[in-house]
């Protein structure tokens, strides 16, 4: 293990938490932490050179609500994009995406609506055979048995008539599909019921997934896919749209929202094996929609709620006081020592008849 970078990622993690936490903590693990001289070597290469700056998908790039009310056809196009991009400064891995990004983008249609859905593996930016794999489909493999391309093959295209709402995960599913997913192939569909969903202010949408790699949390260089790592269910990191602490303030920095406001939270977890413990520090599900059931009514004030691998869920909360929400996986040490943490920053007037924190 290369120290010092260890207890980078581990920093980066503990000042999105909170400063106070961050000293008790970070004094612990120094402590902890083993001599370098006895680190053991992995081995890795140095880092690449990226091809892009940021995997982190944007948490507020969010399709709008539906507002037609009569069925229609989408036409979407996704491509499948391999690329090397950070997990944290000075740690490189190849991933592999839809479209660049971790999670893939988010689409939105509405109970009956029909999609027609392209997908590309472009030979310049594939070396692997991908797919596409829609819970929002009635079909062979959700569609992936349709779509499987090796890199230039000619484009796939399905069609598929969004029949049952909820908001679903759609995923790689290739023989290796635990790799392509750990390596960031995972997205959501959002197929609205006819009678819509209540309105809110603003909308996030969040990827959680882990990493499986041949160096340890933290250490500089490039990390391989390890797949006895994946095997043992034994990740390097766990993460928060693909990066240590993408949305915080050390990593691209938290989404924002006023008090006030209400919002609603898609969570797309794409595994490949970890269950989430999903959790808003600092504020509760109002309204929860578990496993992405949009029909039923909504649990109500649920705190933590268990996401499997597999599933997109959704949220509602409402902000009565500023101050950062941390959405986190309540197994925390995928928190302190994974990378797993994500912020909302709600900004306004204090309202100390729900919170004082100077009495
Ligand atoms: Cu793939």
């Amino acid at each position: 293990m290369t120290t010092t970078t260890a207890i980078s990622t581990r920093r980066t993690v503990l000042q999105a938490l909170g400063a106070t936490g961050a000293v008790a903590l970070a004094g612990c693990l120094a402590e902890n932490d083993p001599d370098p001289a006895a680190a053991d070597e992995t081995g890795l290469e140095a880092a690449k050179a990226v091809d892009i700056d940021r995997i982190a998908a944007d948490p507020t790039d969010v399709p709008p609500p539906v507002d037609w009310d009569e069925p229609r056809t989408h036409e979407i196009t996704l491509e499948s994009i391999e690329v090397t991009a950070e997990v944290e400064p000075g740690v490189t891995v190849d991933f592999m995406t839809y479209e660049g990004q971790i999670p893939g983008p988010m689409y939105r249609v509405r109970e009956g609506d029909t999609v027609e859905l392209t997908f590309k593996v472009p030979g310049e930016h594939n070396a692997a055979m991908h797919n596409v794999d829609s819970h929002a489909v009635y079909g062979p493999g959700g569609g992936a048995v349709a779509t499987s391309l090796g890199p230039g093959d000619d484009t796939a295209s399905i069609r598929f008539k969004a029949i049952y709402p909820g908001v679903h995960i759609y995923h790689c599913a290739v023989p290796a599909m635990d790799q392509h997913i750990s390596l960031g192939m995972f997205g959501a569909i959002l197929v609205e019921p006819e009678d819509g969903l209540p309105e809110v202010d603003r909308e996030f949408y969040f990827g959680q997934h882990e990493l499986y790699t041949t160096g340890d949390t933290g250490e500089d260089g490039h990390h391989e896919f390890d797949f006895d790592a994946a095997a043992d269910e034994d990740p390097t990191y766990v993460l928060l749209n693909g990066e240590v602490g993408a949305i915080t303030e050390d990593g691209h920095g938290p989404v924002t929202a006023e008090v006030g406001e209400t919002v609603r939270v898609y969570f797309a977890n794409g595994g490949p094996n970890l269950t989430s413990a999903l959790h808003p520090i600092g504020n509760v599900w109002s309204r929860y929609y578990r496993d992405g059931d949009l029909l039923s009514e909504p649990g109500r004030n649920v705190e933590t709620s268990p996401v499997a691998p597999g599933t997109v869920t959704a949220g509602e909360m409402e902000l009565h006081v500023p101050g950062p929400i941390k959405i986190v996986d309540h197994a925390l040490s995928r928190v302190t020592q994974r990378g797993m943490i994500g912020v909302i920053d709600v900004q306004g007037e204090p309202n100390p008849e729900i919170y004082d924190d100077d009495l």
